[in-house]
């Protein structure tokens, strides 16, 4: 049986590793040039655990091969779609590359193909998109070809445990097209599977990052309310969460990624009408990378350091620990709110290219060092130590990295009120 998969990025990649090493022929179609290259040449252009090693054996098998050539990807049995479904400017969503990607099918495809769309997508999306296959083609959704959305739930760093062992769910626009897909991802899938239609599965996997995101949201909140009240809001989450039913999320310098900042968007989008909470949570969220500086100002006002004249040491610009990823990264948020204000931006991170090359290089003469992501090397550092080679010692923890202030330095957290 042949695969397309469309779209080799974050998700692309590591589906279409999956069913080679299961055993399909698989073609995945890049419009990147540098990426198929690399592909090819069996190197993966994101990080990922086991992602290098799962590559080789997928490319050295022969049953992966990276194509740019849409006539490369004509005929076969199943299309599977992994592009990006990003918000514009106004908080809209961009379908242009699921758009361009389902009219590349719709020309390969064969009477009887399976299409599969992974991406997340606005309710109705995949009755819309079988609308314009028709259109194209003038084969009939259901009985000339078949369409299924089966949402990708991995979370990035564990990419490979979670697409075998999380469970999915398959929405067809036909229980025909659910069942031929579940069939199709039982070749490496060992979680539950469910089928349903093709709105029910949009809504559910918008549903479960609004959760977190509303979660994550409230849990801000509790930060913002710690420092008013003089306590340190992670040793009150800690014993509020062993209640049985309570399960507080954990606060921070903001919520990033591809997916948790857009997806309660889409959610939203082809609604009429709603009751302000989603958005509410997406605005409290958006807004910590400023309550982050607020923080910043406050303790350089308190040593008396101009802003104009401070040196600021970011560590961290990934999105989430040991990530390499930076779409929509806090960090960078919270760097833009401060770099007009100061004399001077440093930046490091062990997983982003083009920031200082140690953090004793970062740290070198600022007035305060920012953690913006719990990279796990940023929880062994030795303060003391990095402290020597700073002018101010400022330190503002953005990720409850730092456990126990250290000595010599003043002090302030996301939620850590009590200092
Ligand atoms: N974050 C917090 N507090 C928390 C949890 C997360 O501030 O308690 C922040 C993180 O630092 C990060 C952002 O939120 O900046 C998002 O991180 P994440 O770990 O919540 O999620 P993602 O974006 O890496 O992956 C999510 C996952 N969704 C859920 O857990 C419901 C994943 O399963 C999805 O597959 C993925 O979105 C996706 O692709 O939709």
């Amino acid at each position: 049986r042949e695969i397309a998969v469309i779209g080799l990025g974050y998700i692309g990649l590591p589906t279409a590793i999956m069913f080679a090493n299961a055993g399909f022929n698989v073609t995945g179609y890049e419009i990147r040039e540098e990426v198929v290259e690399k592909i090819n040449s069996g190197k993966a252009h994101i990080v990922e655990p086991e992602i290098d090693e799962l590559l080789r054996k997928a490319v050295e098998s022969g049953n992966l091969r990276a194509t740019s050539d849409p006539e490369e990807i004509r005929g076969k049995d199943a299309y599977i779609i992994c592009v990006q479904t990003p918000l514009r400017e106004d908080k809209t969503p961009d379908l242009s590359y699921l758009e361009s990607a389902v009219k590349t099918v719709a020309k390969a495809m064969k009477r009887g193909s399976l299409v599969v769309i992974e991406s997340t997508v606005p309710p109705l999306t995949t009755v819309k998109m079988a609308k314009l296959i028709e259109e194209l083609t003038g084969f009939k959704a259901g009985k000339d070809f078949y369409m299924v959305h089966a949402p990708e739930r991995v979370m990035p760093g564990r990419i490979f445990k979670e697409l075998v062992y999380n469970s999915r769910i398959f929405g067809g626009i036909t229980p025909e097209s659910a069942e031929m897909a579940e069939r199709l991802y039982r070749s490496f899938v060992k979680g539950q599977t469910f089928k349903t239609n093709s709105t029910v599965s949009e809504v559910v996997k918008l549903m479960e990052n609004t959760f977190r995101d509303v979660n994550i949201a409230l849990a801000n909140e509790f930060a913002f309310l710690a420092h008013q009240y003089g306590i340190d809001v992670f040793e009150a989450i800690e014993l509020a969460n062993t209640h049985p039913r309570v399960r507080i999320h954990t606060p921070g310098i903001g919520v990033g990624g591809h997916c948790l900042p857009k997806d309660p968007h889409l959610l939203l989008w082809p609604a009429k009408e709603d009751f302000g909470l989603i958005k509410l949570a997406r605005e409290i969220n958006d807004s910590m990378p400023l309550f982050t500086k607020d923080l910043l100002f406050s303790a350089l006002k308190e040593l008396n350091v101009p802003p104009e004249d401070a040196t600021i040491a970011v560590l961290g610009l990934a999105y989430k620990g040991d990530s390499d990823d930076t779409r929509n990264s806090p960090a960078l948020a919270f760097i833009e709110e401060i770099e007009g204000d100061v004399k001077a931006v440093k930046t490091y991170d062990p997983f982003v290219p083009g920031t200082s090359g140690s953090v004793e290089e970062a740290v070198e003469n600022a007035d305060a060092v920012v953690i913006a992501t719990d990279h796990t090397a940023f929880k062994s550092l030795d303060w003391e130590k990095l402290g020597k080679l700073m002018r101010t010692r400022i330190l503002i923890d953005g990720r409850h990295v730092v456990e126990n202030p250290p000595r010599g330095f003043l002090f302030k957290g996301i939620g850590r009120g009590e200092f």
